[in-house]
């Protein structure tokens, strides 16, 4: 908390403002027929996850780091002829505890280090090659320093060895046959990093990332594994990496234990099978790799024999390496990769790219901060704890399979049906109405993955209503993370509607996520009459600003491997344009909280206002007014009405264009006023309707006639219920200076400001 207040007040400061079973009738009286010891468990169905993937799967968050001679050289793909002497980093330059303990204090369980890439370099002094960090100037052992650093925070490591080298001249020489010279270099790499304690994780190793990029026209063949894909190869890299670390798990695309997804979007298939076939793969992967072949990384195989995990890479700027530091990802994208990702089953893989002075820079530290505080933030309080579960059956009708299993918290533990029973619902009251965006569902894939439709219900309003238009309720695996519009409901039901097998269901939980990782739900403006007072040509009109409920659910029939972008589309001024108006008139009178704008290319407008009036010929009002909008803004002013409102944009740099302009009413939004007495001045927060299980900052601030900071008071509260609060300042002096009430949430997003006259 200590840590969030540091943050809420540095942030403001730099900003310059500145278990009671409802046995189901059927079964009422049978409790007790049978004990637990009596009733056996399922049996396993189809494969399942070896004890390393089933770490994998709890891990979650793997990062990424892309680190190495392309950092120097400001290149994504090396030629293999960079001198070492370019790779100018020092010992005391380099910080792998901040990549370390920016990872673990985020959340992320693993992390994937690039130990060479395919121009060769190697980030350790390889005794196998010249061309390495012992040939720079600094001498830096990269990977040793992380070591060190992982070891300290305890991240798992893996490592990332590109089987593509182009500088080591042993690359595709079959002077020996069988491109023997290669292996054996690369095995040897091996055995110098896994062999050696000083790397990995206090020493080990849980993940062997080979990258299945490959130049054209180059003929090398790769000892990959065992029995693949020379089986009488005389030895394999698998053999070497096992061999320090028994339990490792393999990544490449062919149908090993940890696969790529498909896309480097970081977006798993719905639906999305941790089931694949690796023959199928391993096969085509010797001819021509199919699209079919693509679309089973996508979304597995339902009937696929082998157990495998979709990683969902994809990288926080535009770059894997850091020559581009652009186009940084907001932390609403990265929450929607982590409910793509995670939220299908699949892992979260995101590629941080640290600088050539061995840093990462401090926008993707803080993003990465960020989003570490809206997954706490979104998860910290399940709201199905303590709730009342109930089931259409359970396995005869044993303790050990009963519904409540699924609040438990016990991963072992789980509900579930008798045997050939395909179909079924299981119930949670919430024991009163909740303010909820996500339900959260696993199931128990240690006896294999079987579920593949249900449905989730909400009790709402006194009726059941259908909830979840993300994920679009197909498979669940690992977890599904079902998502929606927030709403107020009393009790979730999840119906099982088709299954391969009797289904088992470790957890249920129920999470209000953080502002950042809301939908915004269908905006009230969205389709109504626009115009624009300046466009480009004819098709960027002023329509396409209000056309998109975002994340609209990805097609569930598409056999498109590419996803929708809802945001693709915006309306654009003329060419030399540097202000404009965007009018809508409503309908009927709308009153509204809350707005979030994107633009299409970031950072172009400067100022802007958001303004409202009930009549056509009225003076035009004030709702909002802001800087620059940063690509995507999200903001909460006190509720206005008006029937006509407009995006004013005072002051743009380039051309301004708009791919979303939205206005939402959110009731459960917060009442802000401040006052000012002849000492002191008071915010009072009233918020009235649901609660919000988000942990807020109310802030009151104190400024002179300049406008300069004087005097702050802050206060940590969580929103949940009906309540309301005041936070009082002494005042510096009441004179003729203002004061500001702010509120804040959890990941420093402004919920709402206040301001004295
Ligand atoms: C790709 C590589 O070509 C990229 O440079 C990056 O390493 C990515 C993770 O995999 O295949």
């Amino acid at each position: 908390m200590m840590k969030l207040w540091r943050g809420v007040l540095s942030l403001f400061l730099v900003l310059c403002l500145i278990n009671i079973v409802i046995i189901p009738p059927i079964t009422a009286f049978a409790e007790n027929v049978m004990s637990a010891e009596d009733v056996l468990p399922p049996a396993a169905h189809g494969p399942t996850p070896s004890a390393a993937q089933l770490r994998a799967h709890k891990e979650e968050m793997f990062a990424f780091i892309h680190f190495g001679m392309n950092t120097f050289t400001g290149i994504e793909w090396g030629s293999g002829l960079e001198n070492p002497n370019s790779f100018t980093l020092t010992n005391e330059q380099l910080d792998t505890d901040q990549w370390a303990s920016m990872f673990k204090n985020a959340g992320f369980g693993r992390l994937m280090f690039v130990g060479k890439h395919h121009d060769g370099f190697c980030n350790w002094p390889s005794a196998f090659t010249e061309h390495s960090v012992k040939n720079a100037p600094g001498k830096v052992d990269v990977l040793g320093r992380l070591s060190e650093s992982c070891t300290k925070y305890d991240l798992d490591m893996g490592l990332y060895m590109s089987p593509w080298d182009v500088n080591s001249p042993y690359y595709g020489d079959s002077s020996q046959g069988e491109s023997v010279a290669y292996n054996n270099y690369f095995m040897n790499q091996l055995h110098e990093i896994m062999g050696n304690p000083a790397y990995g994780n206090n020493g080990k190793w849980v993940e062997m990332w080979l990258d299945g990029a490959k130049g054209s026209n180059v003929k090398q063949d790769y000892w990959f594994r065992d029995d693949w894909p020379i089986p009488d190869a005389p030895a394999s890299w698998e053999s070497v990496y096992k061999l320090y670390n028994p339990e490792i798990v393999t990544f490449g695309s062919l149908g090993d234990e940890m696969h790529w997804i498909g896309n480097e979007n970081g977006i798993a298939g719905i639906p999305y099978w941790n089931r694949i076939n690796k023959s199928k793969l391993r096969e085509d992967y010797l001819k021509v790799p199919s699209v079919e072949d693509s679309r089973m990384l996508h979304r597995g195989d339902p009937n696929g024999v082998d157990w495998g995990i979709g990683e969902c890479d994809f990288r926080i700027t535009s770059g894997w390496f850091a020559y581009r530091d652009t186009n940084l990802k907001t932390l609403r994208a990265l929450g929607d990769i982590y409910f793509q990702s995670i939220g299908r089953g699949a892992i979260f893989l995101m590629n941080v790219a640290p600088g050539p002075n061995g840093r990462v820079s401090d926008a993707q530290e803080a993003r990465v901060n960020e989003l570490g505080v809206a997954i706490r933030g979104t998860f910290k309080t399940d709201l199905a704890q303590g709730a009342t579960v109930t089931a259409s059956s359970y396995r005869n009708n044993a303790a050990a399979f009963k519904p409540e299993n699924v609040l438990d918290g016990d991963y072992d533990t789980y509900w579930t049906m008798d045997d050939g029973q395909t179909t079924g619902t299981i119930e949670v009251d919430l024991g009163g109405d909740k303010y909820f965006d996500v339900v959260s569902i696993q199931e128990y894939i240690p006896l294999g993955q079987r579920i593949s439709r249900y449905t989730v219900d909400v009790f709402a309003g006194g009726a059941w209503q259908p909830f979840g238009i993300i994920n679009a309720c197909q498979t669940i695996g690992y977890k599904a993370l079902v998502r929606d519009f927030p709403v107020t409901a009393s009790k979730v039901r999840v119906s099982i509607t088709a299954s391969q097998a009797v289904p088992l269901i470790n957890s249920i939980s129920v999470y209000k996520t953080v502002t950042a990782f809301e939908l915004p739900g269908p905006s009230l403006i969205m389709g109504k009459p626009i115009t624009a007072s300046t466009t480009q040509g004819t098709t960027n009109v002023a329509s396409r600003a209000v056309d998109s409920v975002l994340s609209v659910p990805t097609s569930t029939t598409s056999t498109s491997m590419s996803m929708t972008t809802p945001l693709s589309t915006y309306w654009g001024a003329a060419t030399s344009a540097r202000a404009a108006t965007l009018e809508v008139n409503a309908g009927e009178p709308i009153t509204f909280n809350k707005l979030w704008l994107f633009e299409y290319n970031a950072n172009r407008i400067t100022s802007y206002r958001i303004e409202y009036r009930n009549g056509s010929g009225e003076e035009w009002k004030v709702a909002y007014a802001a800087g620059a909008i940063d690509g995507e803004t999200l903001a909460y002013f006190p509720k206005v009405t008006g029937q006509y409102v407009r995006l004013n944009i005072l002051t743009a740099s380039n051309t301004p264009n708009i791919s979303h302009f939205g206005l939402y009413y959110e009731p459960s939004i917060i009442d802000l006023s401040v006052d000012k007495t002849s000492s002191s001045a008071t915010a009072v927060l009233n918020y009235s309707a649901q609660p919000r299980q988000t942990d807020v900052s109310l802030i009151i601030a104190q400024y002179n006639s300049a406008g300069k900071l004087v005097a702050i008071s802050t206060k940590s509260i969580e929103l949940n219920g009906n309540n309301n609060e005041t936070l009082t300042l002494d005042a510096v002096n009441t004179a003729d200076y203002t004061f500001k009430a702010f509120l804040w949430d959890s990941a420093y997003i402004p919920l709402c400001e206040a301001a004295t006259s």
